[in-house]
């Protein structure tokens, strides 16, 4: 008897679990861009997203805890437009969410004035040497110091926060086209943007690993997290991948039919050209990677706002003097 009532008590337990499959995905996602649209709008659109863009499914515990992690400079559109769909589909997948947004650097001194965001976007190539920094001419964001320095960061200060069991690594402009592609984390590192629209819904080569990728915490140490030395466009989306199979883990995808995005169009960003030393930084990845990455980062964090969607997360990366 006190067998049964064990199981008993262990099915209920079960029952308050939201089921393996959501019953609330619906497939493919028409994605559109409507204009006029109002953050206001999407907050009306998500009454159950809470401070920070939290979201917990009202009626189940979730299976699953997942932290999306945005770089953004310059982009506000994009932004708008990916909480308009990221909110509903993560919900549709019966996620317990939050939503960080590494948008707003701290303003630093600066010859003693203060000076805001390209500052210190500058200052960082200034410690990574590049001929911008040297030559003293003020560029815009190296996507190193946007997707790298500040994934780091926006690791660390997520799983400050809460105990995230998945981080999704992704570009502001990426919109899934189906909520089957579940936005959780794999037995190994997960690039989930496997089919996108600008590459013909497929990868542009084996092993591309950009736009959106999934890690757990263990995946993401294990890994010493993303590299900290790119500046300016291309190669470190190829660095992670090195860096999944050089910590001894394999990358894991969903089907192409799943795993589609499509990307929001927009020009070059202004100042983010491309890097010539990628090639030779990637070659020595073999030799860098558990020096450079996580355990390097530096940075101060100057303030955490709960806004109604996201969480803004703001930090100083210091400057030599
Ligand atoms: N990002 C910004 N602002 C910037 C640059 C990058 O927010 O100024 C973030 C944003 O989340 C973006 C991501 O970094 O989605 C990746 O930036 P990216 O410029 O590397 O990639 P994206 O797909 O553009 O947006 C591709 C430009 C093609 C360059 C081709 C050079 N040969
Ligand atoms: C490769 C870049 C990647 C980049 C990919 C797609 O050549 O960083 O193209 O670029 N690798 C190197 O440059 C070594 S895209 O078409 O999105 O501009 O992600």
């Amino acid at each position: 008897a006190n067998l049964s009532h064990l199981a008993q008590a262990f099915n209920k337990e079960d029952l308050h679990y939201c089921p393996k499959t959501s019953p609330l995905l619906s497939g493919p996602i028409h994605v559109s861009f409507p204009s006029g649209l109002t953050l206001a709008q999407v907050e009306r659109k998500n009454p159950l997203v809470v401070r920070g863009g939290r979201y917990r499914p009202p009626d189940c515990e979730a299976r699953h805890r997942t932290a999306i992690i945005i770089p953004h400079r310059n982009r506000e559109q994009h932004l708008k437009f990916f909480l308009y769909y990221i909110h509903p589909f993560l919900q549709r997948q019966q996620l317990s969410y939050g939503i960080y947004h590494l948008l707003r650097f701290a303003p630093v001194l600066h010859s003693g004035v203060k000076t805001a965001t390209f500052e210190l976007i500058f200052i960082f190539r200034k410690r990574a040497k590049s001929p911008e920094a040297k030559s003293g001419v003020l560029g815009g964001c190296g996507r190193e110091i946007v997707l790298f320095l500040l994934m780091n960061i926006g690791f660390r200060e997520a799983m400050r926060e809460e105990d995230w069991d998945c981080l999704f690594f992704h570009d502001v402009d990426l919109i899934p086209e189906d909520d089957r592609n579940m936005y959780t984390c794999d037995r190994n590192p997960k690039h989930a943007a496997i089919a996108m629209d600008k590459f013909g819904y497929k990868l542009p080569y084996k092993a591309y690993f950009g736009g959106v990728s999934a890690l757990s915490p263990l995946h993401y140490l294990k890994m010493n997290g993303f590299p900290n030395n790119y500046w300016g466009w291309g190669g470190e989306d190829d660095d992670i991948g090195i860096r999944v199979s050089l910590a001894g883990m394999s990358i894991s995808r969903p089907s192409l039919k799943i795993g589609r995005y499509k990307m929001i169009k927009h020009k070059l960003d202004e100042g983010n050209g491309v890097n010539p030393k990628r090639f030779s930084l990637l070659a020595k990845t073999q030799q860098t990677w558990r020096a450079d990455g996580m355990n390097s980062v530096e940075y101060e964090l100057v303030s955490r706002e709960y806004l109604p969607l996201y969480t803004n997360i703001t930090v100083d990366v210091g400057m030599e003097h």
